[in-house]
C-alpha cells in the first residue's frame, strides 16, 4: 500500500516539475527570450563552481594518498626490489606530475575562458610545433619507461651466482611445494605423466618411471580383458581409443628412460609445504611450475611476482637482503613472517594458497634443510639412502 503511495508521489512530483518548466518557457516566450540564451551571471556561477571543483577534486585525492599511504609494503627485502621500487617511484613521479597537470589545464580553462557577451572563440586549425611536441615528449618518456624495465627485467632473469641456490616452486590448486635440490644441488627433471599420489610433483626416478609403467600396464590389462565382453560398438571404441591413448603415455615415459636424462639428482631432491627456508645474501634461482591451472608466485616483501603456467617453466632470480629477525625489528611486529602468495584467481581456495618464508643464516638455514626429508624416503621406499639406491640402479 505504501509503494504504491511513493509511486503515486514520485509520478505527481514528476508531472509538477514538468508543468513547471512548461510555464517557464511560455513565460520566457511572453517576453521574447530564447531558450538558448544564457545569462552571464548563470555563466560565472557554473565557471567558479568548475574552479571549486578542482579543489575539492584534489582534496580527495591527496586525502586518499595520506590515509591509505601507511599500508604500503615496508622497505623491500631484496636486491632486485631496490630497482623495482625504484622504477614505480619514476612512473608515479610521471603519472602525478602528468595528473595534477592535465586536472589544472582541465578546470582552470573553463574558469578562466567562460562565455562573456561579445568575445569570440580564437580558432586555428593545427599547429606543427605543437603537434610535434605532443609527440615526441610521450615518446621519449615512455621510452625510457620501457628501458628502464627491460634492463630491470633482464636482473631478474640473469644468474650472477655461478652456482645458485635451486628452488622449484610447485604450484596446484590449492597449495605450493618448494623443491630443495638436496646434496648434488641438481634439481631432478619432472614431467607431469609422471604425477602419482606418491609423486605429486611428477619427479623423474628410475623408480617413479617403473611405478607408473606398472600402472599404466596394469590398466591397459584390465580395459584389454574388458573387451571379451560382450558391449555395443560405440563402447568399444570408446575403451579401444583409451588403450590407444594409454599406449601412448607409456611410449612416451619409456622415453623418460632412454633419453640422456640424469634420473638420479631427483632422489635426493627435498620438498617441503607450509614453510620455505631461505639463507641470506644468497643469489635464488627460482623455477616456477603448475599442475592444473595458472597460478601465479607472488612474495611481496621481496618484489617478486612470476605467473605458474601449466606445461612451462618459468623463472626468477632473486636475493633475499633482510632477514625476518631484522625485517621484526624494523617493523616493530614480532610475529611478522614473509609470505608467498598465489597472485592469480585460481578456483575457491586461492586466498588460502599461501607459505611463510623465512629468511635466516647460513648456518640457520644447513640446520633447517639437515631435518628435511628426501624425495626417496617420501616415495615410500624403505631403503631410502641415495647410496643404496644408486647402487640399485
Ligand atoms: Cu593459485
Amino acid at each position: 500500500m505504501t509503494s504504491i503511495f511513493v509511486v503515486l508521489i514520485i509520478a505527481m512530483a514528476v508531472i509538477a516539475i514538468a508543468q513547471l518548466s512548461r510555464i517557464h518557457q511560455l513565460s520566457n516566450n511572453l517576453r521574447g527570450k530564447r531558450e538558448e540564451d544564457i545569462s552571464d551571471t548563470s555563466n560565472k556561477v557554473n565557471a567558479f563552481l568548475m574552479l571549486s571543483s578542482m579543489f575539492v577534486y584534489f582534496g580527495f585525492v591527496i586525502w586518499q594518498m595520506v590515509v591509505w599511504g601507511p599500508y604500503m609494503l615496508p622497505e623491500a627485502a631484496s636486491e632486485h626490489g631496490k630497482d623495482i621500487d625504484q622504477l614505480f617511484a619514476v612512473n608515479w613521479f610521471i603519472l602525478l606530475t602528468v595528473f595534477f597537470g592535465v586536472h589544472v589545464l582541465l578546470f582552470y580553462f573553463p574558469f578562466k575562458y567562460y562565455r562573456r557577451k561579445g568575445t569570440k572563440a580564437y580558432y586555428f586549425t593545427h599547429d606543427n610545433k605543437l603537434e610535434f611536441i605532443w609527440t615526441i615528449v610521450p615518446s621519449v618518456t615512455l621510452a625510457g619507461i620501457i628501458i628502464f624495465g627491460l634492463i630491470t627485467w633482464n636482473k631478474i632473469q640473469k644468474t650472477e651466482d655461478e652456482n645458485p641456490l635451486r628452488i622449484e616452486l610447485y604450484a596446484k590448486q590449492f597449495d605450493w611445494t618448494a623443491r630443495y635440490t638436496g646434496s648434488d644441488n641438481e634439481m631432478g627433471n619432472a614431467n607431469y605423466l609422471l604425477v602419482s599420489g606418491s609423486n605429486p610433483l611428477g619427479i623423474m626416478t628410475k623408480q617413479t618411471i617403473n611405478e607408473k609403467l606398472d600402472e599404466y600396464a596394469a590398466d591397459i590389462a584390465k580395459l584389454q580383458a574388458s573387451l571379451a565382453n560382450v558391449m555395443p560398438d560405440h563402447k568399444r571404441e570408446e575403451v579401444e581409443d583409451k588403450i590407444a591413448v594409454y599406449e601412448r603415455f607409456v611410449a612416451r615415459i619409456m622415453d623418460f628412460n632412454n633419453t640422456k636424462r640424469n634420473l638420479n639428482a631427483g632422489l635426493d631432491d627435498q620438498l617441503v609445504k607450509g614453510e620455505m627456508h631461505l639463507p641470506i645474501g644468497k643469489e635464488v634461482e627460482f623455477f616456477i611450475r603448475s599442475q592444473d591451472v595458472i597460478h601465479s608466485a607472488f612474495m611481496p616483501h621481496f618484489r617478486m611476482q612470476m605467473n605458474a603456467v601449466p606445461g612451462e617453466i618459468t623463472r626468477f632470480v632473486m636475493k633475499p637482503t633482510i632477514t625476518t629477525e631484522e625485517m621484526r625489528i624494523k617493523m616493530d611486529d614480532p610475529d611478522f613472517n614473509y609470505i608467498l602468495l598465489c597472485n592469480k584467481i585460481c578456483g575457491s581456495a586461492h586466498y588460502n594458497m599461501q607459505m611463510d618464508v623465512i629468511v635466516e643464516s647460513q648456518a640457520e638455514y644447513d640446520q633447517w634443510m639437515s631435518e628435511q626429508k628426501v624425495f626417496i624416503a617420501e616415495s615410500g621406499n624403505t631403503e631410502n639412502s641415495k647410496e643404496n639406491k644408486i647402487a640399485e640402479l
